[in-house]
């Protein structure tokens, strides 16, 4: 899925869910399936970690997760792996600081979907000069999803990015529940994304509605 215009990927990072193979013990495939027809509108094919699948198996996973999004048109975007991104032509990718520079990956990836996580108005000063289409801002709230993850910001950091004039779409991360996600929006932010309020949920169609709600009604 093609997504060229700002307005339109606004609306698809609304309700974005990230996983790979460690963030369940269910098969990948049957939580996606069962979360992007609770609402899911934007996922992240994540294989990070220690035991995490590489080679083949790591390819063969990131098809079979993107057919389930293309058939469904959920942008599908593939963490930090820009070989494996093009390989299989996904929509776009998400990279960090310690990753690629951001314009080298964009020179990479051409009109693809470019993601870059930021933390302050310095990395989201460069993030935007060198082409990043969104922002991912975090972490928001505590998590137990990355275990080298940045100190707790709060939606303060959205607040205050936005305060400064970046109009660039932005994703809220980490910690991010049904009690907490309208507060994410509130703030400033296009979407929410979430790895553990759905993977590890027992019913995953449930938690993505349950999350919906949280950003619709707040
Ligand atoms: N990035 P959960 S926090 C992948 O702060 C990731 O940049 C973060 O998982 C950042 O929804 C995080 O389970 C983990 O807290 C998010």
């Amino acid at each position: 899925m093609k997504i060229t215009n700002h307005d339109r990927l606004r609306n698809a990072l609304a309700l974005y869910f990230i996983m790979g193979s460690l963030n369940t013990k269910r098969r990948p495939s049957e939580v996606l399936t069962e979360a992007i027809r609770g609402g899911v509108t934007c996922f992240q094919f994540r294989e990070k970690g220690r035991g995490s699948l590489v080679g083949e198996e790591k390819y063969t996973l990131a098809e079979e997760l993107q057919f389930i999004c293309q058939k469904a048109e959920v942008p599908f975007i593939v963490n930090d792996d820009i070989d494996l991104a093009l390989a299989i032509n996904a929509d776009g990718v998400h990279i960090g600081q310690e990753d690629e520079p951001v314009n080298l990956v964009r020179e990479k990836i051409g009109s693809k979907i470019l993601g870059v996580s930021v933390h302050n108005s310095t990395e989201a000063n460069s993030g935007l000069r060198m082409g990043a289409d969104y922002f991912g801002v975090g972490p928001i709230y505590p998590t137990q999803s990355k275990d080298d993850a940045n100190q707790v910001q709060g939606v303060k950091i959205i607040q205050e990015l936005r305060s400064k004039g970046f109009t660039i779409p932005i994703v809220g991360i980490g910690g991010i529940t049904a009690n907490n996600g309208g507060d994410v929006i509130k703030a400033g932010a296009d979407g929410i994304s979430v790895i553990s309020a759905i993977s590890l949920d027992a019913n995953p169609e449930a938690a993505a509605a349950n999350l919906k709600v949280s950003i619709t009604n707040y």
